[in-house]
């Protein structure tokens, strides 16, 4: 698929958000994208995520409106649900992923497209979602007894919560591996290292690859 391509679907599926056109959003993806052999994964990087940066940019310059974000936010959660049901998947390779953003994190999103990655892998994901209680996802870590626990968080004034969930999973299950990732990781690099966590990769493609490569498969 050439980039041209790419570039020209992501301006009119972010043209279709920003109008607040949710059949024209959906119809981009599926009849100009999915049936013309777009690869799901290059409409998850190339379309919805850069579209959804630009409507970060549009927002914070003042060109659109919190409401105008949100309308556009809802479409891009509207497309991956559609998109969800057309993942093509690996085999499965019994590993299971649980995928969380931090307490008081609301930007869940990503975490949500790393999600779906993990699972076209091969691998079994839990996701939580956004805001998830430290205690909450202790005990669901404890309850469902993943392979490795993946924590998301955008916001840096979040990476306490994220310090303290690191802390809390530890102490109850020392030799779980954890990875960490999201935005937060691009403002504050090396904010890993001090967490003695390894961040696996600035996208949803990366974190796959890292996976694959921690558990061999
Ligand atoms: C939509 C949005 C929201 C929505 C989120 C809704 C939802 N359901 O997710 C809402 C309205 C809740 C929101 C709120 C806020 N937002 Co906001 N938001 C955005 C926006 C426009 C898009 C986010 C998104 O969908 N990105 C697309 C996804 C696919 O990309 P991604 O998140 O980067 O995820 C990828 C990687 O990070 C990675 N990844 C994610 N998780 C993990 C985990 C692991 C382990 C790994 C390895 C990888 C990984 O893989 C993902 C897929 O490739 C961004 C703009 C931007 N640049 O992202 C601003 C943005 C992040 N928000 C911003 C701000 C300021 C806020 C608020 C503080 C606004 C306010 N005043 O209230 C609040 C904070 C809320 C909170 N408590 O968390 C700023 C942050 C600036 C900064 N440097 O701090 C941004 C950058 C906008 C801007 N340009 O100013 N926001």
């Amino acid at each position: 698929m050439n980039t041209d391509t790419l570039v020209a679907l992501r301006d009119s599926y972010l043209s279709a958000q920003l109008a607040g056109n949710r059949r024209e959003a959906l119809r981009l993806l599926v009849d100009e994208g999915l049936l013309r052999g777009v690869p799901v994964p290059s409409l998850h990087l190339e379309v919805i995520q850069k579209a959804q940066w630009e409507i970060g940019r549009l927002w914070q310059e003042n060109h659109i409106s919190v409401a105008q974000e949100h309308l556009a936010t809802a479409i891009s959660q509207l497309a991956l649900s559609h998109l969800y049901r057309h993942l093509q998947r690996d085999p499965p390779n019994g590993r299971t992923v649980l995928l969380s953003c931090v307490e008081g994190e609301l930007h869940e999103l990503g975490a949500r497209m790393a999600s779906d990655f993990l699972e076209m892998a091969g691998f079994d994901v839990r996701f939580l979602g956004a805001n998830v209680p430290t205690e909450h996802l202790v005990r669901e870590v404890v309850g469902t007894r993943p392979d490795l626990l993946a924590l998301s968080v955008t916001m840096t004034y979040h990476v306490p919560a994220l310090r303290k969930a690191v802390v809390a999973v530890r102490e109850t299950l020392p030799l779980l591996p954890m990875v960490v990732g999201g935005l937060a990781f691009t403002w504050m690099p090396g904010l890993e290292a001090d967490l003695g966590v390894p961040f696996f990769g600035k996208d949803a493609r990366e974190l796959v690859a890292a996976a694959c490569r921690m558990f061999e498969v």
